[in-house]
């Protein structure tokens, strides 16, 4: 768990590999493109362990991505309507990045166990817009 949570807290360039590392580990590779109002993954399913994100902002506008665990039921709002509820995932959040601008390049490494994801974007609207998509890790 304190594993899970300093790579949650990593951002930018993130090198850092939760346990010793070795033949994989540069984990799983999932490339991420974040355009309005989109977000497409490379792939939908990844074998749990160590996945690398990385995201590019193909704009126009700025974006934001947040992996967190899927949930039953849609991502719960805040009261503007617009944006999900940040505070509310907190117990299931993976991670975040915070918004970049156009062509902006990111990185993420998680560690992931297996079930379904969520990612979105949570400038306003972003989400509502359709900025979201699933993967599944096995
Ligand atoms: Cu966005």
């Amino acid at each position: 768990m304190l594993c899970r949570i300093a790579l949650a807290a990593l951002v930018i360039g993130g090198l850092t590999a939760c346990g010793s590392g070795g033949a994989h580990a540069d984990g799983t590779l999932v490339q991420v493109k974040e355009k309005d109002f989109r977000i497409l993954l490379s792939r939908k399913r990844v074998p749990a362990g160590d996945v690398r994100f990385v995201v590019h902002n193909a704009g126009p506008d700025d974006h934001e991505l947040i992996i967190v665990r899927a949930r039953r039921r849609s991502l719960p709002l805040r009261n503007d309507g617009v944006t999900v509820s940040e505070q509310k995932l907190k117990p299931q959040t993976v991670a975040t990045l915070e918004a970049a601008g156009p062509g902006a390049v990111r990185q993420v490494r998680v560690h992931l166990a297996r079930g379904t994801y969520e990612v979105f974007c949570n400038m306003a609207g972003h989400y509502m817009g359709g900025m979201h998509a699933f993967f599944v890790v096995t």
